[in-house]
């Protein structure tokens, strides 16, 4: 049997991809989404359609709904939770973290984590910048595990 996924297949071409992304900390969260926009520009993906919802609490049950729906190959989810705004950082970070895995695995879609987790805006800024940017790698993940699924699927 042929080796699958060694090298990621990054033809986004054909591929139907929403992103989710979280108004909360939107200095940061903008960065993260021209990021994934840009990279599924760069492979190949059309139009990705954008939802933008309050906070990354939100982000499992905008993706619960549209994996639902059945017209996207991947979501991609995108968000900023930021230690040092939140005494309850732990608890929306985990949630999101858990509801968007829950979904992902309830629905078989997949759902692809662009959600920063940091300590303090200033490493959430390094990771939503032009060479490291997290937006990006989570829209990358989403068009290989589409890619992987598909191919699975048959
Ligand atoms: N949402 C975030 O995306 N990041 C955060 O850092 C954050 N903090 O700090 O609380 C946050 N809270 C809002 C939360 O996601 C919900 O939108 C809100 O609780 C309403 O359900």
């Amino acid at each position: 049997m042929a080796e699958k996924g060694d090298t990621p297949d990054l033809d986004g071409t054909d591929l139907r991809i929403a992103i989710v992304v979280a108004r909360f900390n939107q200095d940061v969260t903008r960065r993260l989404l021209r990021g994934a926009q840009e990279a599924l520009q760069k492979h190949g993906v059309e139009d990705p359609d954008v939802y933008w919802v309050p906070g990354s609490l939100e982000l499992p049950v905008t993706a619960l709904a549209l994996a639902e729906k059945g017209a996207h190959d991947a979501i991609v989810c995108l968000g900023a939770v930021i230690r040092g705004e939140t005494f309850h950082f732990e608890v929306v970070a985990m949630q999101a973290a858990m509801g968007i895995m829950q979904v992902q695995l309830d629905t078989g879609v997949p759902i692809t984590f662009g959600v920063l987790t940091t300590d303090d805006a200033e490493q959430a800024l390094a990771r939503s910048g032009l060479k490291n940017n997290k937006g990006a790698e989570a829209a990358e993940a989403a068009i290989e595990m589409a890619n992987l699924l598909a191919e699975i699927q048959g």
